[in-house]
């Protein structure tokens, strides 16, 4: 009855995503599989763009850029974490510092700065986000949190016999 044995196997199931060790092969893999990395962005994209214009405005991207857990990872120089890190909790950024980096990423997506990013901007900087994450992680697998649902998790899918997953429990 102690509070140690209610910590196993009670965990209260948080579904916000999962701690996955990534390499960098799991994700080149996936980001050179044209058909399974088009489909993947494509309904990534589809379901980001809630009006249904066809372009992804800098709100309509920010759920996208938040499961990229782009915070973390800086464009292929992974922040690599200890286990003890990972679950420490996050560090709180400002809104402002935030929003910046919400911003300049939005800016390096929407390559004709119309201030609207379309579908080739969408997956062109996918996959070179992909490619450049691949890079960071060489062999050295990354421990990260990925959103079900998120991109990241589809890599992960892509190739699962590499891959290991466990709850996130806060
Ligand atoms: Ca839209
Ligand atoms: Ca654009």
């Amino acid at each position: 009855m102690g509070m140690d044995d209610a910590r196993v196997g009670h965990e209260e199931e948080v579904d916000v995503g999962s701690v996955v060790v990534l390499d960098g092969s799991t994700v080149r893999e996936f980001a050179t599989d044209e058909k399974a990395f088009t489909s993947a962005i494509d309904k990534m994209f589809a379901s980001l763009d809630s009006n249904g214009d066809g372009v992804l405005s800098r709100t309509e991207i920010r759920p996208a850029f938040e499961r990229l857990n782009l915070e973390e990872m800086r464009f292929g120089v992974p922040v690599t974490k200890t286990t003890d890190e990972v679950n420490a909790p996050p560090v709180t950024k400002t809104t402002d510092e935030v929003n910046a980096l919400y911003d300049s990423v939005f800016d390096t997506f929407d390559t004709d700065h119309n201030n609207k990013v379309d579908l080739m901007e969408f997956r062109s900087q996918l996959k070179e986000i992909f490619l450049a994450i691949a890079d960071g992680l060489g062999f050295a697998p990354l421990t990260m949190m990925v959103e079900h649902g998120g991109l990241l998790q589809n890599a992960v899918e892509h190739e699962t016999n590499t891959c290991y997953f466990w709850p996130i429990t806060n």
